[in-house]
């Protein structure tokens, strides 16, 4: 059988519903969808693996907003994330105004294939969605025209179909199991591992790993847990400190750097486990990312 994949941006203005589509699509996954490391913090990579396709989507929030008219001095990351994608999603609001979408959706000047898609469809009548209809397709920049309702899961499954045909034949680029591209756990746990490195001296960092059990994104925070491994229980009264001041104080100061990587608010909690021998141990050293 013939495989798809390719690499689909969502661009759309702030509330537009970009987060919620990029959850109707991956479902329960959204839990890991995160930014990306390498590249700005601001795309957000979710990767969606079904028989026969795989399909990378990339939320590109804040390149569209009313201060975008400044496009000439777009950065250069915003740039590529215009030009590399296969299919653009320009979504939208039904009820925003479909004059100045549509002109901030020209202004972007897309070479490849787009997809209208026009969520929020639920605040809609049915005579509404028919006159909207026509005139998107009259604006003929767009390959098809897609009527959504993200929160109600409505026609996502068009959507996904519409995608897969303008995708490119191609193996897929990510193992069927990758969710994002996970970096921002790896990253997230860098960070965590970075105060133990700050905070003591000696052998106590070189003893340790981090692995994030949990990264959940909530409606207003992502919420973290992780666990700090070391291999005995005197180190693990280290990390802890005097009555939990020393992994207080590594939580406190590895929020911080997480909420300003991930630019939203982050709820962070951290355990301590003892594993004699880590260090030697297939088995952890593949869990804690490391083999
Ligand atoms: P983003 O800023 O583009 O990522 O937009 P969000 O996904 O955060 O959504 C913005 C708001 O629109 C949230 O309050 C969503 O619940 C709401 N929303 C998203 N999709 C729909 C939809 O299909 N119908 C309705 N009625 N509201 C939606
Ligand atoms: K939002
Ligand atoms: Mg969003």
């Amino acid at each position: 059988m013939m495989h798809r994949a390719g690499f689909v941006n969502i661009f759309g203005k702030p509330n537009a519903g970009k987060s919620t589509l990029l959850n109707a699509i991956l479902g329960e996954k959204l839990a890991i969808v995160s930014p990306k490391v390498q590249t700005t913090r601001h795309r957000i990579t979710g990767v969606l693996t079904e028989p026969g396709y795989q399909i990378v989507f990339s939320d590109t929030p804040g390149i569209i907003d009313p201060k975008y008219k400044m496009h000439e001095k777009m950065m250069s990351a915003v740039k590529s994330a215009l030009e590399d994608a296969d299919v653009a999603l320009l979504l939208m609001d039904a009820r925003d105004n479909l004059d100045e979408c549509l002109e901030l959706f020209a202004s972007l000047k897309l070479k490849g294939t787009s997809i209208l898609v026009i969520n929020k469809m639920d605040n809609l009548e049915a005579s509404t969605i028919e006159a909207l209809r026509e005139k998107c397709i009259a604006w003929g920049k767009a390959k098809s025209v897609i009527f959504i309702s993200a929160i109600q899961k409505k026609n996502i499954d068009l959507l996904k179909k519409e995608i897969v045909q303008l995708l490119p034949e191609s193996e897929p680029f990510y193992p069927e199991d990758t969710l994002t591209d996970r970096s921002t756990r790896f990253f997230v746990a860098e960070m965590i591992r970075e105060q133990i490195f700050h905070l003591f001296e000696d052998e106590i960092p070189y003893h340790t790993a981090v692995v994030v059990t949990l990264f959940q994104e909530k409606q207003t925070l992502t919420k973290i847990s992780a666990d700090i491994v070391v291999t005995r229980e005197t180190q693990k009264g280290i990390i802890l400190g005097e009555r939990g001041r020393s992994i207080r104080e590594i939580g406190s100061r590895a929020r911080q750097e997480i909420e300003k990587f991930l630019d939203r608010k982050v709820f962070l909690e951290l355990h301590v486990k003892v594993r004699d021998k880590w260090r030697d141990n297939d088995k952890y050293l593949r869990e804690y990312g490391l083999l």
